[in-house]
């Protein structure tokens, strides 16, 4: 029999453990920053320079060779290049832990930190420094139209097509990390429901939680590693 056909979805907790803080925990970054300040297309608007320190801050955080990949991302990364069947790694975060790991069949759907766009001619460039309103874009040399390539509340996911093609082809579907607050990726459950089986790996039960088929509550770390293995074993 062809092997199943896998879609992961990833969130904030799988970088938990690496030094990266989640966004709706306790100690989360919406309990620092109002979303209204520096996660939408008009606060960018209004406060260019803030939103400019606030993922500037970010970025710099994700320079520090103390963050690194965990054995989550690792755990993922050994299950891509093992899997012959179709899989897809859907990730919510901007951070690029994943990528470091070593995942290839990989799309970041709320977009990428170590990335900036330019308003004016849409060319996106790798971007590990600060970005700032003066920075002038490689491509058409225009200055002051420069983001972070992150996906802001309101705007629209990245590569939907890929994803809701990939979910419909899914037999497995695995959330790991992610509160199930934030649509679309929260209702990718609700999608392939009764078709594929549904895996929620997490600290505690998400807001979804009631339509996954199966829960494994517990740190990443711990948690994706087993669940990896008995996946590779077949189980
Ligand atoms: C662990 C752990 C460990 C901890 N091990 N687990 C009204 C107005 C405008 C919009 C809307 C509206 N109502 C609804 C919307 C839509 C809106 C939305 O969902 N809002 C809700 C908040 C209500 N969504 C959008 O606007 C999206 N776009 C959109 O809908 O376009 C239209 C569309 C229509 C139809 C189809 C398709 C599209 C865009 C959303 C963009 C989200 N952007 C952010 C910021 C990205 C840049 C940045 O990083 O700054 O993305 S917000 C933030 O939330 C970030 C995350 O990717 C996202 C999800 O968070 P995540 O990953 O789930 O983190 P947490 O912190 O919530 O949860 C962590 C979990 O881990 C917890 O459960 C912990 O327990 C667990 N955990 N340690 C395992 N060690």
């Amino acid at each position: 029999m062809a092997h199943p056909s896998l879609v992961i979805l990833t969130g904030a907790g799988i970088s938990r453990e690496s030094g990266l803080a989640t966004f709706r925990d306790a100690d989360g970054i919406w309990a620092k920053v109002r979303i209204e300040d520096v996660a939408t297309p008009e606060a960018f608007a209004r406060d260019p320079a803030r939103v400019h320190a606030f993922y500037n801050a970010r970025r710099a955080q994700l320079r520090d060779p103390a963050i690194r990949p965990n054995a989550a991302h690792r755990a993922l990364a050994e299950l891509d290049a093992a899997w012959p069947g179709e899989l897809l790694l859907v990730t919510q975060n901007v951070d690029d832990l994943h990528d470091r790991a070593g995942s290839r069949r990989l799309l970041h759907m709320h977009g990428e930190l170590m990335r900036a766009r330019c308003m004016t001619c849409e060319a996106v460039h790798p971007w590990p420094d600060d970005l700032s309103t003066a920075t002038t874009c490689p491509a058409c040399g225009q200055a002051g139209g420069m983001r972070p390539h992150v996906v802001w509340f309101g705007e629209m996911p990245l590569d939907m097509a890929r994803i809701g093609a990939a979910l419909d082809r899914c037999d497995l579907f695995v959330a790991i990390g992610t509160s199930g607050q934030v649509y679309p990726a929260a209702g990718f459950v609700a999608e392939v429901a009764g078709r594929a089986r549904t895996v929620e790996l997490n600290l505690e039960p998400s807001a979804v939680a009631s339509d996954f088929d199966e829960a494994l509550h517990g740190p990443a770390t711990e948690t994706v590693p087993s669940f990896v293995a008995r996946l590779l074993a077949g189980a």
